[in-house]
């Protein structure tokens, strides 16, 4: 047993939004989805969860988590199961080199701050999960590749298996029943396309209205528009998105990111009764992008919206002003978007 000793292990996981969207589980309780979906991670500096994972005797029964100074319940099954591997693996190695300190039972105290809205539809349990388990995987010294911790941070939250990585990630759906092979994989790194760009419009920080969790599995109860989206839209974007970035296309990257995102918020409007996440202000940034790209003759900007109204605009380094200067000033315009406090806010380098 180990002493007093408090052992310590920090670590930051990015924001990631999906440009072949996350919609729907086979399996609730293990996040196992009905279909594969590919992410860019957005810049740590700009959107990312910290986190800090200590263990010591010294520390009361029950394991804590403080999420932006407020205490959470660690007791739910998502947190559970993460804590549960991680501290399997721990202990399968400390079995196996008995050099190496007994902390895998002792309390765990987890405190993490998030630099943006958190529940806002920008995917804040995505970095919060992935970087729990990054976290404790740290704290634990366990020699896992990130592949392998995606399996463990797809049980907090389904899209936290994609935070593991920095920029272009796919998360392999699977087919085995145990999830053993629902894991997270790099498409390319963030450097492969360094001129890529995303502009973010918080058009509203509020907690969204319908949770995901509950929405995909309405969605998946009740919409007929699904089934397709799972069998055949799905797979055709998926392999066209994997193309695009690795040819670094961006109009097929754009094209394929807006109809994503179309089919997505269709299905949403499909699920009975509808799910509704986009707003005016969300609509109108969708025409902006649509003008845009008319207006210089090619995809030059593509808008993507996960389940809130917040959008993501993507575009190239090489035509900032013609789309993020074009997009901010025409939203400016807008009524509704002063009341709204609406913020806008450049990601930055991918
Ligand atoms: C995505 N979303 O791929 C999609 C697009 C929202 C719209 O992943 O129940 O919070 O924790 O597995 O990961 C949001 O779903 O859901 C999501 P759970 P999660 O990013």
């Amino acid at each position: 047993m180990a002493g007093q000793e408090i052992y310590q292990a920090s670590t930051t996981a990015p924001v990631n939004i999906a440009v072949v969207k996350y919609w729907g589980k086979r399996d609730p309780k293990l996040n196992l989805p009905t279909n594969s979906s590919i992410s860019v991670t957005l810049s740590q500096s700009d959107l990312r969860t910290h986190t800090t994972a200590a263990c010591s005797s010294k520390f009361p029964s029950e394991d804590t988590l403080l999420l932006n100074s407020s205490p959470q319940d660690t007791s739910g099954a998502r947190t559970q199961a993460c804590f549960r591997e991680l501290r399997s693996l721990r202990s399968a190695l400390e079995a196996s080199d008995f050099s190496l300190p007994k902390i895998s039972s002792l309390p765990l105290r987890i405190v993490s701050e998030n630099n943006f809205p958190t529940a806002a539809g920008l995917a804040s349990s995505a970095a919060g999960f992935a970087a729990l388990v990054r976290a404790i995987a740290d704290l634990y010294q366990l020699p896992a590749s990130p592949t392998e911790l995606s399996r463990i941070a797809r049980q907090g939250s389904g899209s936290a298996c994609r935070s593991l990585f920095g920029g272009y990630v796919a998360w392999q759906m699977g087919t085995k029943d145990d999830g053993s092979d629902s894991l997270a994989v790099e498409v390319a790194p963030a450097s492969h396309w360094p001129t890529m760009r995303a502009l973010i419009l918080v058009v509203s920080a509020e907690k969204k209205g319908v949770s995901s969790t509950s929405g995909m599995q309405i969605t998946v109860a009740t919409s007929e528009l699904f089934q397709r989206r799972a069998e055949v839209v799905v797979p055709k974007h998926m392999s066209e998105m994997e193309e695009a970035i690795k040819a670094k296309d961006f109009e097929k990257f754009g094209k394929v990111t807006m109809m994503e995102s179309n089919s997505f918020h269709s299905v949403c409007s499909d699920t009975f009764p509808p799910i509704f996440y986009l707003n005016d202000v969300s609509k109108a940034a969708i025409r902006v992008v649509e003008d845009i790209n008319k207006k210089a003759g090619k995809i030059i900007a593509a808008y993507t919206f996960d389940a809130g109204p917040n959008a993501v605009i993507y575009y190239e380094e090489e035509n900032t002003a013609a789309v993020a200067g074009v997009v901010k000033g025409a939203l400016e315009g807008l009524d509704g978007w002063q009341s709204r406090e609406i913020e806008s806010q450049d990601a930055g380098n991918l």
